[in-house]
């Protein structure tokens, strides 16, 4: 075979991806299970570059230069194991199988086991950025033996994004799922991110007046300063759009119940079983939930709210910085939730993540691409063993600045009966690792009641009980 890369599954991320090999000068073979596809690629993007079509499996495989590399580009899930069991036997030992799909990073640790067996490296590939991501420059978050990087690895930067300066937005995450890991949580602040620019839009509209031209404006000036990012920027795009059917904005067309396709789901599920409080990420995607369901909304729109003084027009702007500030300290603190779990399943699952890499990655190609990755590369590269973000000399003094308008924004949502649950979860958060004491020591004196469930003292080692049903002495246990 002549191709240095094939991909198989060419619906709009696969097509896209192999356009993306081919611009770059690589001998790209291509597959499709309904091969009408892989004659439509070949017929519109075949002056792109040097593609192999290929019509079956064996075709493929034949086609491809040794240690083959073949990106599976299918539906997650099923798909993904058939193609797997498809095309296995037809490759040979030090072949390299590239998931680009966005998998359970657990289905990719099973099946990088059991190829692994086999003499095959299995490489799950997390990949953000959309089908332009895909065709100009992704993000690329791989993760299987570091063999199979070496050798996969120089292509993958030729074809990911670069950040602005100029380092290609791809490295080796670390063994096995830890690609697909780290894409996961990846998405999970996606969704919280998108969560707390919605909830600051909602502020803007309800409690400040304006309409979405006027947000529109404001998220632009936003997007000039530390927000710099690309949702800010759709954001604004998604707010000055006019429909042309009503002439109404776009936002107010649109039905308001948010889907899901699950990766910001996964993040939270594994949060809890690593013990990690993502509250910021869980909020959002509840908030997703939440909308979806149309009979409860329905039958709660009588319910009663507060009767709080509206803002004036002249208070809005003021109103507006303030919510600037919430914005940006609230997405601190999502970035820490998220990176926070990162560190977790590293320790997990022994992956030794570089979290400065992982954010340097994350600069270019992908949906959270923003200025502010820069300083959470630096505060990583300066201190590797940070225990949280906020531990950053320079972040915490952000926060500090912003601290006062982030509760005013909270407290007037409030009053005012605007929901922002992610903008609440993440100053919850803030103020909880602050706290001199929290209630736990309550819970723990709950639980010791009820359950015998025992508790430790401030005051000296030991584990304790007390004798609540009888003279309420304590028994060292
Ligand atoms: P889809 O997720 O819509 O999958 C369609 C592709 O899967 C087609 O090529 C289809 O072949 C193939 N396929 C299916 Br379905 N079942 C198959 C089977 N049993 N055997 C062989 N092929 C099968 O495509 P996509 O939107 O391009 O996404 C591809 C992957 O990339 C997904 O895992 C997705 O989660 C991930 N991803 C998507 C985005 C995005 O923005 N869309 C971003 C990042 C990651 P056919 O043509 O014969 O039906």
């Amino acid at each position: 075979g002549t191709a240095q890369i094939g991909v198989t599954g060419l619906a709009v991320m696969g097509r896209n991806l192999a356009r993306n090999f081919a611009r770059n000068g690589y001998t790209v073979a291509v597959h499709n299970r309904t091969t009408a596809k892989t004659d439509a690629l070949v017929e519109e993007f075949g002056d792109e570059g040097a593609f192999v079509a290929a019509r079956t499996p064996e075709e493929f495989v034949a086609a491809l230069e040794r240690p083959r590399r073949l990106v599976i580009m299918v539906k997650a899930g099923e798909p993904t194991d058939a193609v797997i069991q498809e095309f296995a036997p037809l490759l040979d030992e030090g072949d390299v199988i590239i998931d680009g799909g966005n998998a359970h990073f657990e289905d990719t640790r099973r099946r990088e086991k059991e190829l692994r067996g086999r003499g095959i490296h299995f490489v799950g590939a997390g990949i953000s950025g959309g089908e332009e991501g895909a065709l100009n420059g992704p993000s690329i978050m791989p993760g299987g033996s570091a063999e199979s990087y070496a050798s996969l690895g120089p292509m993958l930067e030729k074809i990911a994004a670069k950040a602005k300066d100029g380092t290609p937005c791809t490295t080796h995450i670390g063994p096995d799922g830890a690609g697909h890991f780290v894409k996961m949580v990846h998405n999970g602040i996606e969704y919280a991110d998108m969560q707390l620019i919605g909830e600051a839009y909602q502020l803007l509209r309800d409690v400040a007046g304006y309409s979405p031209a006027q947000i529109a404006d404001i998220f632009r000036t936003w997007n000039t300063g530390r927000l710099d990012s690309y949702l800010i920027e759709i954001t604004a795009e998604v707010l000055s759009h006019v429909d042309a059917a009503t002439g109404k904005p776009f936002v107010d067309v649109v039905l308001d119940r948010a889907e899901q396709k699950g990766t910001g789901r996964w993040t939270v599920q594994i949060a809890l079983d690593l013990g990690v409080p993502v509250s910021g990420i869980a909020e959002a995607v509840f908030a997703r939930s939440v909308s979806g369901h149309a009979d409860l909304r329905d039958a709660s729109r009588h319910l009663a709210g507060p009767t709080a003084r509206k803002l004036r027009e002249d208070e809005a702007p003021a109103f507006a910085d303030q919510v600037e500030q919430a914005l940006y300290a609230s997405k601190i603190v999502a970035y820490t939730q998220g990176f926070h779990e990162i560190t977790a399943g590293s320790e997990q699952y022994d992956w030794d993540i570089d979290l400065g890499k992982v954010a340097a990655i994350w600069r270019g190609g992908c949906i959270i691409r923003a200025a502010f990755l820069d300083r959470i590369t630096s505060a990583y590269e300066a201190q590797p063993d940070m225990p949280s973000l906020l531990s950053d000399k320079s972040f915490a003094e952000e926060i500090a600045a912003a601290q006062d308008d982030w509760r005013t924004v909270i407290a007037t949502a409030v009053a005012q009966g605007v929901p922002t649950p992610a903008f609440a979860a993440t100053l919850a958060y803030y103020d909880s690792l602050r706290a001199e004491r929290l209630p736990a020591a309550l819970t723990q004196g709950q639980r010791d009641y009820f359950g015998a469930h025992t508790y430790h003292r401030t005051d000296r080692e030991g584990t304790f009980h007390t004798l609540w049903g009888d003279d309420k002495s304590e028994v060292e246990n």
